[in-house]
């Protein structure tokens, strides 16, 4: 099939997920279309099955706000024209549902007919498009796709409970693919550069935004390191991090924490963590809590949103209440102060990776064009 694949380019989730799906597909042979305004970030190659196509919004000084929308639906209508792309694949509803759902009408008026599929993952729903500013046209544009896609139930419920929605949700849970992992050599960074050797080491990897409640992973780390040697590698950049360096100052941890910033380097950092923190305030799925189970980290989590459906309580980590710092790092404890019980989690939280390794999920998606192809 020729897809069309719009998403945001970022580091964050929903873009890294659009990004490998495309990929996964281009593999699988089919003809796969990146349509956003820069190159994703894990968009390394391009080849005979992987196109990437730039939107360029022109700076015009009347405009205060840039029409990115306009930009996108235009470019939408010529590569699904010249390339004869047959699906429309958009990630993050905002304002990609609504970009699509504008093109899908052009291409109607030339008697062109192209199905859209919209994958809400999570802050789309969740945060920013619940804003009474965005509601309608969200809601407008996720009823107007032919078929919907969340990345977990809890998101399904969500988008039930806050928006007006007419029509089926599926839910196809995000993957990960364990063969990468499985096969990529340890090259550049060593654990030495992380930590002593009788260090553990503890990962939190994040866009660094208020959700992810990054003084929580410090508050948890300083109980931590009272009773276990250990590091904190914290990657990511967003608008916490100079307070969260603040904060590390402020309660001497200086020496035990490293801001990586936006790193190439996760594979690397994961392959040598011994503990994932993820206590958001709330996480529609939490990719990066199955990217550490993949590399056989265990995860100590809130429990909100769907985190409860990667991290498996007392198996492949431990869950709690938002905020619940103290029993979050006693659980941490448990699990890293003894060896065996250690292994054992690691051993687990890679089980339960394996259950949403990509030749799992791939299929999910490739019925759900079929779908979309038939109702629309
Ligand atoms: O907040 C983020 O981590 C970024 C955001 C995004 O849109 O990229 O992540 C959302 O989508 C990810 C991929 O589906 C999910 O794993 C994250 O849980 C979700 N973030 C939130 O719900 C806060």
């Amino acid at each position: 099939m020729k897809i069309a694949i719009v998403c945001y380019p970022t580091f964050g989730g929903s873009g890294v997920v659009a990004t490998e799906l495309g990929l996964e597909l281009a593999h699988r042979g089919h003809e796969i279309h990146f349509i956003t305004y820069r190159q994703p970030v894990r968009l390394a190659l391009l080849n005979s099955n992987v196109f990437y196509h730039e939107v360029n919004v022109p700076e015009y000084p009347l405009f205060h706000y840039q029409p990115y929308e306009l930009a996108l639906s235009s470019k939408l209508v010529d590569i699904i024209k010249l390339y004869k792309i047959e699906l429309l694949h958009v990630h993050y509803a905002i304002p990609h549902a609504y970009a699509g759902f504008m093109a899908k009408q052009m291409l109607k008026d030339q008697g062109i007919n192209i199905p859209m599929v919209t994958t809400l993952h999570g802050t789309d729903i969740t945060l920013v498009g619940n804003h009474p500013n965005y509601k309608t046209a969200v809601s407008f544009s996720i009823n107007k796709s032919d078929v919907v896609t969340s990345v977990s139930k809890s998101l399904k419920n969500d988008t039930y409970n806050l928006f007006d929605i007419k029509i089926d949700i599926y839910v196809i849970p995000n993957f990960i693919e364990l063969d990468k992992h499985r096969n990529k050599p340890l090259i550049s960074c060593q654990r030495s550069v992380m930590a002593r050797s009788e260090e553990m080491i503890i990962t939190h990897i994040s866009n660094f935004r208020k959700v992810k409640r990054i003084p929580d992973v410090i508050a948890v780390f300083s109980k931590i390191q009272q009773t276990i040697p250990s590091r904190l590698m914290m990657v990511g950049d967003g608008p916490e991090k100079e307070k969260a360096e603040r904060l590390c100052e402020e309660l001497g941890l200086l020496d035990k924490v490293i801001f990586f910033g936006n790193s190439n380097e996760i594979d690397n950092i994961l392959a040598y963590s011994d503990l994932f923190l993820l206590p958001s305030e709330t996480e529609s799925f939490g990719l990066a809590a199955l990217e550490a189970m993949a590399w056989g980290v265990p995860v100590i989590s809130s429990n909100s949103g769907g985190l409860p459906e990667v991290n498996e309580h007392g198996y492949s980590g431990y869950l709690s209440a938002v905020g619940a710092v103290d029993e979050m790092a006693t659980n941490a404890i448990k699990i890293l102060g003894n060896k065996e019980t250690l292994d054992s989690f690691k051993k687990n939280a890679l089980a339960l990776a394996n259950k949403f390794d990509i030749k799992n999920i791939l299929p999910l998606y490739e019925s759900i064009y079929q779908e979309a192809l038939r109702v629309s």
